[in-house]
């Protein structure tokens, strides 16, 4: 009996997969993977929480810095009953995942949320603070995460929406956005390097 409903709500989750943009579906596989430090198939708290670290260590950050950087990564991951976004971190499967990331693509305070790591990511990466990063500072977070280099300067041109030559705060955490949000199939959004195919 009980295998049955679990069955039947793997089938659910299944026909809810196949319908979301073919596309959209191969960033957030990606960017999930990405995250995944653990490699057991999803982004959880202890991912989470193990990013944190590498963006302290890249920003050589201690005392107030370093503390913000956990504080604002656990507000994201950590769930509480008055922030439902998070049950994206509290599910256990890519495919509950998946569909926990498409239900709550557009919720504003989710949007927030990660839009405050996304600054505080690019605080750590603008090393000596200047407030924009040049292709090679842009790399340190390619590397982080251990992307492929080949990739990197394509994404950086498309980032950088005014063609300065550099990435804003503004047009690093709008890339994100983006990325989340953008459902449409033609997309050169890349911005955790190529799209993992499934
Ligand atoms: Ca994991
Ligand atoms: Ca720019």
């Amino acid at each position: 009996m009980a295998d049955k409903s679990e069955n039947s709500f793997d089938d659910e989750l299944v026909s809810e997969i196949r319908q979301l943009p073919n596309v959209w579906l191969k960033k957030i596989i990606t960017a999930i993977f990405v995250w995944d430090l653990d490699k057991d198939g999803h982004t959880g708290y202890d991912d989470i929480m193990d990013v944190a670290d590498k963006v302290i260590n890249i920003g050589n950050l201690n005392g107030k810095s370093a503390d913000d950087v956990i504080e604002c990564f656990r507000d994201l991951a950590s769930h509480t009953s008055d922030n439902p976004p998070t049950e994206v971190f509290r599910v256990t499967s890519l495919s509950e995942q998946l569909v926990a990331v498409w239900r709550t693509k557009d919720n504003p305070s989710l949007r927030e949320s990660r839009g405050k790591i996304y600054s505080r990511m690019f605080q750590a990466i603008d090393f000596n603070a200047n407030g924009f990063l040049t292709f090679d500072k842009y790399l340190v977070f390619w590397n982080a995460f251990k992307l492929d280099r080949r990739f990197a300067r394509m994404q950086f041109d498309f980032m950088d929406t005014d063609q300065d030559g550099k990435i804003s705060d503004e047009e690093f955490l709008k890339a994100h956005v983006d990325y989340i949000e953008n459902t449409n199939d033609g997309t050169l959004n890349r911005f955790f390097g190529p799209l993992i195919n499934y």
